[in-house]
């Protein structure tokens, strides 16, 4: 059911686009009101405009405050056209429906977002006048049109124009399908403000009791999930300011993919845990090479020898930016890569990386800019069907020198270095993770399987010779000795492992019995 829009009630923060709007309006024959800023900037490019006060027989009052906040503005927009005793209600009270509101709402996200805000300044933008007319006109889609952002005003336009000034009931429903999750969203925002305000530093304190889905879309609809047959789109957190996939520029290549986010976001999580200059080599989302080395170059050609096979095809991050260097051992003969994270790529490195043909034309480049401090307290959630599970993100740094030597043999400093290394990546593997590193390489990954000592005999498969004199992490405990059986098998001579087994003492036994050296960390890093 087409509604006419004779009258239309504007009053918006950010004024993008609104002249157009308004002159579309205008053309129309609609009879504008204003609030003051709208109303200046209407009035200077030569609309006819009516102020508010002037509807309302009352000026904005408490330094605009209350602005729209009237019975008359309220009344003309909740009164039902199809009723009649609601129409006869509003002609007594000689208020004129209003067919139309345009608001968007004071910008509280951007001014809580800037540092430099005051406490003051942050709740002064907390908008009551918007969302509530914002919420007023949804209720009343049946007969009044809710535009809340300038990306809806063309359509807008373009259906008045084609309907002479008209919109239609499915656009007026969509419409406040739309408000109504902008208000949401807006009050999650300010709900978080409040609650990081008052948070104490204790995690369970701190724990976002309103965790709200305030993510805005990053843009893009994607192409589509995990499958073909799966819509999906990236959303991301408002005010981001560190470097993360959500930020990261795709600086050349074709559009990500679902999995390619998340295995970037993977492959970037673990890089920046190293201090040295570090490259990681992700494979469905579990890390099949990392190392670290003194040069870029040397750590990316550990990785990706760490298991070649696997490498095809992965997801790389570095830590430092890509140079002249890295790009011509990434460019070689028979290797594919499908997308490259990294603070920065070197122009050089940019050119060598994107002129050259084949798969060179669709590897996707994605700039993060300096990997500086995140927020402390990260939230990772997870769907469960009914209900989403939120957890503290396992940010967790062990200093190495904390670590507990169980065994009659201690780590020679060789060892000490790998476990250490070997330990940071296996965080990042699916339990259960079996990690094998000969100094600061990868030789073999063991995950996500559901027996532990399958992941030690499919780490020592894929290190193949390379597990003679490698060292072992693991996330969780042994619960029997056949992993330290298995693992002194393939020729490992030092384990890392969190400890906490009723049957620890059988492990470390079999270390003692083996020559070999064990370390416990008190922690694990179950990851499934
Ligand atoms: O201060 S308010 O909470 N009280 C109101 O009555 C009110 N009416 C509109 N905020 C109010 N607004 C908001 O003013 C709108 O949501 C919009 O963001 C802004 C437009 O003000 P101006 O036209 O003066 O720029």
């Amino acid at each position: 059911m087409q509604r006419t829009i004779r009258r239309a009630l504007l009053s918006v923060s950010d004024k993008t686009g609104l002249i157009e709007l308004a002159t579309a309006l205008a053309s129309h024959g609609v009879e504008l009101i204003s609030t003051g800023g709208t109303r200046t900037t209407l009035a200077a490019a030569g609309l006819s405009v009516r102020d508010i006060s002037e509807v309302t027989g009352f000026p904005e009052m408490l330094d605009g405050r209350v602005k729209t906040l009237h019975p008359i503005v309220y009344a003309g927009i909740l009164a039902k056209r199809d009723d009649a005793a609601h129409m006869q209600t509003i002609a007594a009270h000689e208020i004129a429906p209003i067919d139309l509101v345009v608001c968007n709402l004071y910008p509280f996200e951007k001014v809580v977002g800037n540092p430099a805000s005051s406490a003051e300044e942050i709740i002064e933008n907390i908008d009551i006048g918007g969302p509530t007319m914002v919420r007023a006109t949804a209720k009343n889609y049946h007969d009044v049109a809710i535009i809340t952002a300038a990306e809806q005003y063309p359509a807008i336009i373009e259906e008045l124009t084609a309907n002479s000034g008209a919109l239609s009931l499915a656009t007026r429903e969509k419409l406040a399908g739309a408000a109504y999750a902008r208000t949401a969203a807006y009050d999650a925002m300010i709900a978080e403000y409040f609650q990081k305000r008052f948070e104490a530093n204790d995690a369970k304190a701190a724990f976002p009791k309103s965790l709200s889905l305030t993510y805005h879309r990053k843009g893009e609809v994607l192409r589509y999930g995990e499958n073909p047959h799966q819509p999906a789109a990236f959303y991301v957190e408002p005010n981001l300011r560190h470097a993360c996939i959500a930020t990261a520029e795709t600086l050349h290549g074709k559009e990500l993919s679902y999995n390619n986010i998340l295995d970037l976001d993977s492959a970037f999580n673990l890089v920046r845990e190293f201090a040295e200059p570090a490259a990681v080599v992700i494979k469905h989302n579990n890390p099949c090479g990392a190392a670290t080395a003194p040069a870029l170059v040397d750590a990316f050609r550990l990785a990706y020898a760490g298991d070649p096979l696997s490498a095809f095809g992965g997801v790389l991050a570095f830590n430092r930016p890509v140079d002249e260097a890295t790009a011509l051992a990434l460019a070689e003969p028979n290797r594919f890569i499908e997308c490259i994270i990294a603070p920065e790529f070197e122009p050089a490195a940019f050119e060598i990386l994107t002129t050259k043909p084949s798969w060179r034309k669709n590897v996707r480049l994605l700039r993060t800019g300096p990997i500086a401090d995140r927020p402390s307290q990260l939230w990772d959630t997870r769907r469960v069907d009914g209900g989403l599970l939120v957890q503290a993100r396992d940010t967790l740094v062990q200093d190495p020198a904390t670590w507990k030597a169980v065994t009659q043999r201690h780590p020679t400093a060789e060892e000490f270095a790998a476990l250490a290394f070997a330990w940071k990546v296996c965080k990042h593997v699916k339990s259960n993770a079996i990690v094998y590193a000969q100094g600061t390489q990868i030789v073999g990954v063991g995950a996500g399987q559901m027996s532990r000592v399958d992941s030690t005999m499919i780490a020592g498969m894929k290190a193949g010779e390379r597990s003679r004199g490698a060292v072992l992490a693991s996330d969780a405990f042994f619960p029997f000795r056949d992993n330290v059986d298995r693992a002194a098998a393939a020729g490992i001579t030092a384990v890392v492992q969190p400890g906490g087994s009723q049957r620890d003492e059988e492990s470390i036994q079999a270390c003692n019995e083996h020559g070999m050296a064990m370390l416990f960390t008190g922690h694990r890093h179950f990851r499934h």
